[in-house]
């Protein structure tokens, strides 16, 4: 119900009286009384005059499972939200919810990680109140060779997610992480559990650098926020649910084909890597080539320098600009 009182005020946008929120959620006015009570504790500023009813202050960056709830526009995706206010990693969370039979489309958002992992055991800064650290559950029905290809449609829908939501073009860094001005705003984890022939689940964890002010020495020359880049505060829910909207679009569009051919041009045209030098460091011995793009299957196409073309897959490889980071 705290979800639907957070809707409804913020539909309005004016006063709503006591008497129409208790008739449209079919409840006593004493039970609405009571959420609007609860909701001012959680941080929301309602303002209550007699006669006229409650107002919605917009401003804070309350992070609640109602809040994310209330916001959301999605059919499916991140329907199912389990707000925690503090985990290991989220992604963790979200295998143990899976294990449990959680549904696709599932999502667990954290505001405080202690344990946030990126790749291959390297730790993600997750710090309390200002980030979006959250993860998916999915179960797309295909085998275990189309896992990485989640990957890329996630960043391509976190890209198109906040420039719906806050007008921030983010670039693309093949294969999971989010560039502004060069530097990364986000990092994209999946893991997957499968049979040989079939995905059991994937669970994809998307970190997003908010409203954070600064970072640790050792990352601050290649990390920033949406914060720091365009001196906005950013309200967290509504930015989560543009990109479960964008999420829900994209994943099912790879879902129709099992591929990212219908996506390859928009993923291309956020591409940071397109048209540069890239450093290609495989298991093999380090390489460099100029990025032509990617094929249909999510892979790198790297120009070297005799003139072939060599399709990088993720995992087994990283990607640097020749000069830095991107
Ligand atoms: P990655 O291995 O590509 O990047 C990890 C590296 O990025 C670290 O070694 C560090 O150098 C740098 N780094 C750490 N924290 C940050 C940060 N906040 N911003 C920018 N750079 C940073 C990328 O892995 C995948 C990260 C996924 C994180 C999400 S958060 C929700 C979910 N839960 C979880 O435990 N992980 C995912």
């Amino acid at each position: 119900m705290k979800a639907e009182v957070i809707r409804l005020l913020r539909e309005k946008g004016s006063y709503l009286s006591g008497q129409e929120l208790s008739q449209q959620l079919h409840v006593s006015r004493t039970a609405v009384w009571k959420v609007i009570n609860q909701l001012r504790e959680e941080g929301y500023a309602i303002e209550a005059v007699r006669n006229r009813g409650y107002y919605l202050v917009e401003s804070a960056d309350v992070l609640t499972e109602a809040e994310i709830k209330s916001c959301m526009k999605s059919q499916w995706m991140g329907r199912e939200v389990e707000f925690l206010q503090e985990t290991d990693s989220t992604n963790t969370e979200a295998r143990r919810l899976a294990e449990k039979g959680a549904k696709d489309g599932t999502l667990v958002v954290a505001e405080y990680q202690t344990a946030g992992k990126g790749r291959r055991g390297r730790s993600w800064t997750s710090p309390s109140g200002t980030g979006i650290w959250m993860s998916l559950v999915l179960r797309p029905g295909l085998e275990p060779a189309c896992a990485p290809m989640i990957t890329l449609l996630t960043g391509l829908a976190v890209s198109a997610g906040i420039e719906d939501y806050c007008g921030l073009k983010s670039q693309i860094k093949w294969p999971n992480d989010l560039t502004l001005e060069g530097k990364k705003i986000c990092g994209i984890l999946t893991e997957m559990s499968a049979d040989m022939e079939m995905i059991r689940y994937v669970v994809v964890g998307i970190g997003i650098n908010v409203n954070i002010e600064a970072f640790p020495e050792e990352i601050a020359y290649k990390a920033t926020s949406l914060y720091l880049e365009s001196g906005k505060k950013i309200k967290r829910s509504g930015m989560i649910a543009c990109i479960m909207k964008r999420m829900e679009e994209y994943y099912e569009r790879f879902l129709d084909t099992a591929d990212l051919s219908c996506m390859r041009k928009e993923y291309e045209d956020r591409l940071v890597n397109m048209g540069r030098k890239v450093l290609v460091l495989a298991p093999k011995g380090e390489y460099q080539g100029v990025c032509l793009g990617i094929n249909d299957d999510g892979e790198l196409l790297v120009e070297r320098e005799d003139g072939t073309v060599s399709r990088v897959m993720s995992g087994e490889v990283s990607v640097r600009g020749v000069y830095g980071y991107v």
